[in-house]
């Protein structure tokens, strides 16, 4: 049998002429809209429309335009048919909603919600026994937290690129990272990281440091963005030079905390080079500053630099502390520490001023440290890096090979796989399309290259924004897709509340071309644009990979220890097997539910009335709950998923007796 894919591929129809033309008119009439939208709406983006055009009557090249793909091209290719499936998987963050979204890419159509560190009635997370012993309670049963921050995510790799293992999400609230399965695409592990406030950036390495053989992703590391003091000492609280932020190292396979290292300032973004040899964190508050305005008063902060086969080694011969109840080692990773590079653990590369974000491009060659305050991007050289570490570079500085000036606000920087970056201009509201090359010879003394080629304008102020395939090796160069954090007056008004809008962008030719807009429910941060042939989902549990499935019909029924009664029952459409069930007032009652069901799509919902219990089980998956049956009479359990023509019969009574 062809794959959905395979088959879908072949199905696709030539563009029709029909289409294509009609296609060209609307977006012609939106690309209107959207200008005059942006005129009357947004102060910064009136003013930025203004210097543009006025920049277009002089000739600058370089000027935006506030351009959407042109009628005359048309945009039907990117068009995606009822019927037909995207191209690429987005995944991405969901900010304080704590979880994590898939959208579709080109079409920007929302496919799944995954819950991670949020309570979802959904599909029952936070409120099944076997997502509960994932989130972690406290001893009385109740979630430890049900609240979560996710900012990025990034996948598994072999060979440079994703190989749809696994995705990593952070928690910068609560200081977790929590793991989802890229066959299933749902959250299967969540781990603490000791002694962090404000668990920041993350990414996992792509091959080993040492060992060769090892051409995957097998560690995934954490920034902490908030420096904390560790000390118990009272008096120490407000003495700056007791506080520290934790870089710290994750096992991939098996999600144990492996290590942690002591830097100066506070990180944001992680990044890993290629070879496995490095990891970098952006460093802004390098003044260790308690106070917004001890926070800025330095002019440069830094990008930092790990060793990771010197950390581990480092760690394996002891030279590591533990802090507070935490086992996990520790090893000092302060610039005082490092000041010599052939024993250093770390290199404190120097960037202007409170940087933010660092991405590594595809040829693995560079890191991009964006300005933030500073309206530059910073070019360091891995090569280079590597050299201060083995002596033969004096100064850390001396590895920074570029650093053109792109525009306000720089944050998040992309990448094509050409040659060229595109970074984030939260100020301007742009987005800014740059080659590195000419960065480079621009900052080696050629005062005649021009680093910038391009602008766009974005609506509104972009936080991140990210490339098709472009954190892998295999960077393709064909769409990028603007986060941004403002929408005002692009959507239907609903209220204060705004949502944010995703903006896609053809970076295929020259310039770069808007092709439409989606939403995002607030508030997304980063995500990444994978191929669809990347994730091999799978759509049917195996009912084997639960110990307490209950396995046929006649194991359905009511189980009695002492004050604690298990239900089995199990679900084919459009029925339960068990019409009802009685207990008494007073019992811990533990629902065990198997959906039998094996066609795909067929979920079922178990619903009990009063009892604020609301789950799914997919097919052939199993689900419990647990709750105290502490209200006597009849009530009814229905199924929640629509699931049949009889869906609404598919019921039965929960009789509590006094
Ligand atoms: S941070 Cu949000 S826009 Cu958390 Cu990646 Cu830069
Ligand atoms: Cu089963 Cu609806
Ligand atoms: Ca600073």
């Amino acid at each position: 049998m062809k794959s959905r894919q395979e088959s879908t591929i072949e199905a696709q129809p030539p563009q029709s002429s029909a289409r294509r033309s009609f296609l060209g008119t609307a977006v012609a009439g939106i690309a209107g809209a959207g200008l005059t939208a942006a005129l009357a709406g947004c102060g910064e983006a009136s003013s930025d429309a203004q210097s543009a055009s006025q920049a277009r009557k002089s000739g600058d090249a370089r000027a935006p335009d506030a351009r959407a793909a042109p009628a005359a091209e048309g945009k039907a290719q990117f068009e995606v048919p009822p019927g037909q499936l995207d191209d690429y998987y987005i995944l991405s963050s969901g900010g304080h909603s704590g979880e994590v979204r898939v959208f579709g890419l080109p079409s920007g159509r929302t496919i799944k919600r995954i819950p991670v560190f949020n309570v979802d009635p959904m599909v029952g997370w936070g409120i099944t026994n076997e997502s509960k012993a994932i989130l972690g309670c406290k001893p009385d049963g109740s979630l430890k937290y049900r609240t979560g921050d996710t900012h990025h995510v990034h996948g598994s790799y072999t060979d440079g690129t994703y190989d749809g293992r696994y995705f990593w999400v952070n928690d910068k609230l609560n200081g977790r990272m929590a793991r989802i399965r890229g066959d299933y695409m749902e959250c299967d592990h969540i781990t603490d990281i000791p002694n962090v406030q404000g668990f920041h950036g993350i990414f996992p390495d792509k091959r080993d440091p040492v060992d060769p053989a090892v051409n995957r992703t097998t560690r995934v590391f954490c920034g902490a963005e908030f420096h904390i003091p560790f000390s118990a000492k009272a008096a120490d609280v407000n003495d700056a030079s007791k506080y520290a932020c934790l870089f710290t190292c994750v096992d991939a396979d098996t999600m144990q905390v492996r290590w942690q290292v002591k830097v100066d300032g506070n990180m944001d973004l992680c990044a890993t080079s290629y070879d496995g040899k490095l990891a970098a964190c952006n460093q802004y508050n390098s003044e260790n500053g308690l106070t917004f305005q001890e926070m800025m008063s330095l002019e440069r902060d830094a990008c930092v630099f790990f060793d990771i086969a010197r950390i581990e080694a480092a760690v394996k011969a002891g030279k590591a502390f533990t802090l507070g109840d935490s086992k996990v080692p520790v090893v000092d990773g302060t610039k005082a520490a490092n000041s010599d590079p052939k024993t250093a653990l770390t290199c404190y590369v120097p960037v202007p001023k409170n940087p933010h974000g660092v991405n590594v491009s595809p040829d693995g060659k560079y890191f991009v440290c964006s300005g933030k305050l500073s309206p530059t991007a910073t070019v360091v050289a891995h090569e280079l890096v590597l050299k201060w570490f083995a002596g033969e570079l004096k100064d850390p500085r001396d590895a920074v090979v570029g650093e053109p000036e792109i525009g306000l606000g720089p944050l998040h920087t992309a990448f094509d796989g050409r040659g060229n970056a595109y970074t984030t201009l939260f100020l301007d509201s742009q987005i800014v399309k740059w080659s590195i090359d000419k960065a480079i010879a621009q900052f080696k003394g050629d005062k005649s290259v021009q680093p910038v080629l391009d602008r766009i304008d974005v609506h509104y102020q972009p936080g991140h924004g990210y490339s098709s395939m472009g954190e892998t090796k295999e960077a393709d160069g064909k769409f990028y897709n603007s986060g941004n954090k403002f929408s005002k007056d692009r959507f239907l008004p609903v209220g204060p509340l705004h949502v944010e809008t995703e903006q896609l962008i053809d970076i295929g030719g020259d310039r770069m071309r808007l092709i439409h807009d989606h939403t995002a429910y607030p508030e997304p941060h980063d995500a990444i644009i994978v191929r669809r042939d990347v994730l091999k989902t799978k759509q049917i549990y195996d009912m084997a990979d639960f110990p307490h499935a209950v396995k046929a019909f006649d194991q359905s029924g009511v189980v009695r220890d002492g004050r604690k009664v298990t239900v089995r029952l199990a679900s084919v459409a459009p029925m339960y097997s068990l019409p009802h069930f009685t207990v008494k007032q007073g019992d811990e009652v533990t629902i065990i539910l198997t959906n039998h069901d094996k066609v795909e799509d067929l979920t079922h919902g178990f619903g009990l009335s009063h009892y604020d219990v609301n789950f799914i089980v997919n097919p052939q998956q199993t689900a419990s709950v647990t709750f105290k049956a502490d209200k006597p009479g009849v009530y009814w359990y229905y199924c929640t998923h629509f699931c049949h023509a009889l869906h609404l019969e598919m019921r039965g009574r929960m009789i509590v007796e006094a």
